[in-house]
């Protein structure tokens, strides 16, 4: 324990995981490190789930507010939810156990902008946070903290909660010591300082977190993985979508809009984004950097092959294999990789003055190329806006992927109008599916629309798309945006209705 915890006044307060949940009280603001499901704390949500769950079973009310830097893993997300212990929950959000209680009404979710939740949180939007539950690696001899293996809002609850429980995970190699970079310059309007960041690779501020101790309740010791999930291998789909996304790059350099090292690249969650860095490791591309908010396996391999020089982002979204490789070669990676607080990671200002081009999944778009990345049939959260909104509405390009159909083909990902806008189409450049890309650039909104029809579109639903964009501009109200209400409602009743939408019309 002393080669991890180096300051006695820690060691001083080191106690079991249920003595530390036993200092959290019905009611409590939690505010926990983790960042899609990576460094989030383990143990005691785990202790503090079952305590929960002993509460309801006397028939005492038990339950606790969450704040936390995106989506955890099942130690705490599930066993919380599985618990039916979460009041309220902010931001993003991964798990499944969790998604359920928020569908089901149980658990009230307030979705936002990631690279926003540290800043409402100090102009007091949620409440003073109770208790702060943060993993780190290891306590350096003067008490401070070395993160693990995200960093996501930890500095903005260390500052706010009033008490503090840090979980010291011993599966976290302690090489990963100095791949954190802190930035301590953020301060609250009018005060506000400029972030001194120029390219993805700075380093502005501390691999260390200095942390109050007289706020500091107590220590836990752990020895568990991140929550990691295996990426299915490319499928024809998503390899077609890559492909789309290389000619595009490379059109772009060809035409001398983009450098040949192209700009810093940020690549959302899931599949097809991390098939789209695959497909950028086995490019002609060089030289690459990344700025982005979390580091895939596909950025991962790309450092290792020498494609990408340095990669900036709050956290890691891995498989398990990938985590084992970081784990093994920690001190590789820490000189490749960044890890900054989301605020930094995120920010708006950094983001449209490094040029990113952003690339991020969605659920549906519709035929002017407003998009939905949330909720499925405009009602029930499927994830959280993460922090596409915070790159797609700043980015030097936004990009959006997606395979052009859903659940086996019965549902098309390109509809006349979506139920729930989450990237207006002022903020949506690129559209590509396994179809075809649609480069939207300059287009007015019915020019939008023929691109994605034509482009973008599965031709099973191509034909109907079209029906109903010629019924739109006979029949609407205005012709800037040609839309009919009821005729577009005819696709999302048939989808309720059948479980499909490929007999709507
Ligand atoms: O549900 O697993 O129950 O079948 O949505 O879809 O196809 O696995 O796609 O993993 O790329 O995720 C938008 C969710 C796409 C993701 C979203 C259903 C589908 C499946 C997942 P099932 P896939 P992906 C940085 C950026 C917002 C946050 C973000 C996301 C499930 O990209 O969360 O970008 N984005 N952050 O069946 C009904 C449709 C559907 C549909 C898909 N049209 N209708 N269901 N699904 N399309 C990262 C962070 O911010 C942390």
């Amino acid at each position: 324990m002393k080669t991890r915890i180096k300051n006695e006044r820690f060691l001083n307060r080191v106690v079991t995981a249920d003595e530390a949940a036993a200092m959290i009280h019905h009611d409590a603001i939690l505010a926990t490190s983790g960042f899609t499901g990576a460094g989030y704390p383990k143990a005691v949500p785990e202790a503090l789930a079952k305590r929960i769950e002993t509460a309801h079973a006397s028939g005492d009310p038990f339950t606790v507010r969450l704040l936390t830097g995106a989506s955890t893993g099942p130690q705490l997300d599930g066993a919380l939810a599985k618990a039916n212990g979460v009041a309220f929950r902010c931001p993003y959000n991964g798990d499944a156990d969790m998604r359920a209680r928020i569908n089901e009404g149980s658990t009230l979710y307030l979705d936002m902008h990631l690279g926003l939740v540290a800043q409402k949180t100090r102009q007091g939007q949620f409440g003073r946070p109770d208790v702060a539950i943060i993993e780190a690696i290891a306590v350096t001899p003067d008490g401070q903290l070395i993160l693990s293996s995200s960093v996501g809002n930890s500095p903005t609850w260390l500052q706010t909660a009033d008490k503090i429980i840090v979980e010291i995970n011993t599966w976290q190699n302690p090489d990963l010591a100095g791949i954190h970079d802190i930035w301590s310059g953020v301060r609250m309007p009018p005060d506000a300082q400029i972030i001194p960041l120029l390219h993805p690779g700075d380093r502005i501020g501390s691999g260390t977190l200095p942390i109050d101790i007289d706020r500091l309740a107590a220590v836990v010791v752990t020895d568990e993985p991140d929550r990691n999930a295996p990426f299915a291998e490319p499928d024809a789909t998503a390899r077609q979508i890559a492909g789309h996304v290389m000619d595009f790059l490379e059109h772009e350099v060809k035409q001398g809009r983009l450098p040949p090292s192209l700009l810093p690249l940020q690549s959302g969650v899931g599949n097809i984004a991390n098939a789209v860095l695959e497909g950028l490791n086995s490019s002609r591309f060089e030289n690459l950097t990344g700025f982005s908010e979390v580091i895939q396996d596909g950025m991962l391999s790309m450092l290792e092959s020498g494609r990408m020089t340095v990669a900036s982002a709050s956290s890691f979204s891995l498989s398990p294999e990938a985590a084992e490789r970081i784990n093994d070669n920690a001190a590789f990676f820490r000189q490749k990789i960044v890890l900054r607080q989301q605020e930094v990671s995120n920010s708006p200002e950094l983001i449209r003055r490094l040029g990113i081009i952003a690339m991020n999944g969605m659920i549906e778009a519709d035929i002017y190329g407003n998009i939905n990345s949330t909720c499925v049939m405009g009602s029930r959260i499927q994830n959280g806006i993460g922090g596409s909104g915070d790159f797609a509405r700043n980015a030097f390009l936004s990009l959006f992927v997606t395979p052009s159909t859903a659940k086996g083909g019965k549902i098309s990902a390109f509809v006349p109008m979506i139920p729930h806008t989450d990237h207006i189409l002022q903020d949506v450049q690129i559209i590509v599916s396994e179809q075809g890309l649609a480069d939207l650039r300059g287009l007015a909104p019915v020019e939008r629309a023929r691109a994605i029809i034509d482009n973008c579109a599965h031709p099973t639903f191509r034909p109907h798309l079209q029906e109903y964009f010629d019924y739109a501009r006979q029949h609407s109200f205005g012709q800037h945006i040609p839309q009919s209400l009821s005729a577009a409602l005819t696709w999302h009743e048939h989808y309720i209705a059948t479980g499909s939408m490929l007999t709507h019309s």
